[in-house]
């Protein structure tokens, strides 16, 4: 009897998003991408409220909350300003050896930094890797202007929160915030989620149709129940991000609004 009571009363207190172990993901809301940086995505700061709102009302059910931090090298290769005479949003194909490092090749001179000669390897060995060209943006350590890779400064944060940044290789892309864009390397926000026993995201941030969609199609391949709220993200292009959220409803991911999830309690 005492024993029950006991666990009651432990219980009483505690919420659960549907019953699971729940993190709350927000992807990328830095200065970069929010109105006046580099890679603004439009209303981009209408998802710090909704956010903000999210992880006051649901404090006891996340378990986790996880901030994901875009951190380039000045030089990144998905900056089109180190790809002479190609433009921002244009699309180039990237090669990659069997280790994971970058190929010189039609965008990627031979003085590129940090890329290396492929012609001595066999073709079956390398890896081809489609890359948008962006704006420069969120480079590391940067603070101020339209480049800072800062969280913004609206958004609540606390000291129990992860930080877990991507994309710091610098001759590889990386739109989810658990693989690269080339699959070779992983961050450490799988085994995070697994010490903390989570079964369940819940995806917000920026951007809906990039990183967003890639860090929740990565979670729901690693079996991790996804919930992305699709009012606390927002997406770079119209055509991108109603491909995203159409191929994310086929996969199986579940898109709510943020009031659904109240509604979840
Ligand atoms: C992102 C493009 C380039 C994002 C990051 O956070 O969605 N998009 N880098
Ligand atoms: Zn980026």
């Amino acid at each position: 009897m005492l024993v029950l009571l006991t666990i009651t009363a432990a219980l009483a207190g505690t919420q659960t998003v549907r019953g699971h172990q729940a993190a709350l993901l927000i992807i990328d809301v830095q200065d970069c991408f929010l109105p006046r940086g580099s890679l603004a995505v439009s209303d981009g700061d209408q998802v710090i409220p909704v956010i903000n709102k999210l992880r006051e009302d649901f404090k006891d059910a996340f378990s986790l909350v996880v901030l994901s931090q875009d951190w380039h090298c000045p030089d990144h290769v998905s900056f089109a300003s180190q790809h002479p005479g190609f433009n921002p949003y244009s699309v180039v194909n990237l090669t990659y050896n069997a280790d994971g490092a970058l190929c010189h090749g039609a965008s990627v001179p031979s003085n590129f930094p940090y890329a290396v000669d492929c012609s001595n390897q066999p073709g079956s060995k390398l890896r081809v890797v489609q890359q948008t060209l962006w704006p420069d943006h969120c480079i590391r350590n940067v603070t101020s202007g339209g480049t800072s890779a800062e969280f913004s400064p609206l958004l609540t944060m606390k000291d129990s929160d992860v930080v877990v940044r991507k994309g710091y290789l610098c001759g590889v892309d990386s739109y989810s915030a658990f693989f690269d864009n080339g699959g070779f390397r992983q961050t450490e926000l799988n085994g995070i989620l697994k010490e903390h026993n989570i079964d369940l995201v819940v995806v917000t941030g920026l951007a809906l149709d990039y990183c967003v969609y890639y860090t929740s199609k990565d979670a729901h391949a690693l079996g991790y129940k996804v919930l992305t709220v699709t009012d606390a993200a927002r997406g770079v292009a119209p055509g991108s991000t109603e491909a995203a959220l159409e191929d994310m409803k086929n996969i199986g991911i579940e898109l709510i609004t943020a009031a659904d999830l109240e509604g979840a309690l």
